[in-house]
């Protein structure tokens, strides 16, 4: 089935000096980290994502700002705002997410399990709902 997309607090080892916060790749989230990258800039009323990943997991942190994710597994959705950088959405195979109402000092980090691979996306969601139903 289905592994459930979950908030995931994430260590701190903030002090006087200031914030500090952990990943670790398979202790902190439940895969290997093998790609990162960051979204910032977004535009107001600008949306990313509408695809599903056949294969990918990924962390999702809003370092800075405020976004919400929607997340879908073919059955139902849930939104989740990210508002940040001490908790992490994990979002794992076969679920459909889309990222909106970006701050316009959002930065949104996205650690992942998989280097990038145009053929592990779903871009159609009837495709994608059709499978994911048919797991
Ligand atoms: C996701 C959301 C949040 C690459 O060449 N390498 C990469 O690692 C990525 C992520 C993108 N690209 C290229 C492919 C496209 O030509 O960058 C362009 C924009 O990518 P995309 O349209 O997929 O952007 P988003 O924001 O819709 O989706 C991306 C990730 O693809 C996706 O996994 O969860 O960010």
């Amino acid at each position: 089935r289905v592994d459930p997309c979950r908030l995931i607090d994430l260590p701190d080892h903030s002090d006087d000096r200031g914030g500090l916060t952990v990943v670790e790749g398979g202790r902190d989230v439940p895969f290997e980290i093998r790609r990162v990258y960051y979204i910032h800039g977004v535009p107001d009323g600008a949306a990313r994502g509408a695809h599903g990943h056949r294969r990918l997991r990924q962390l999702i942190v809003a370092l800075h700002g405020a976004f919400d994710v929607v997340v879908d597994d073919g059955h139902a959705s849930a939104r989740f705002r990210l508002d940040s950088p001490g908790r992490g959405l994990y979002v794992g195979p076969m679920i459909w997410r889309d990222m909106v109402d970006f701050t316009p000092d959002a930065v949104g980090l996205w650690l992942v399990s998989e280097l990038y691979d145009p053929a592990d996306y779903y871009r159609d969601y009837a495709e994608f709902r059709r499978d994911a139903r048919a797991l």
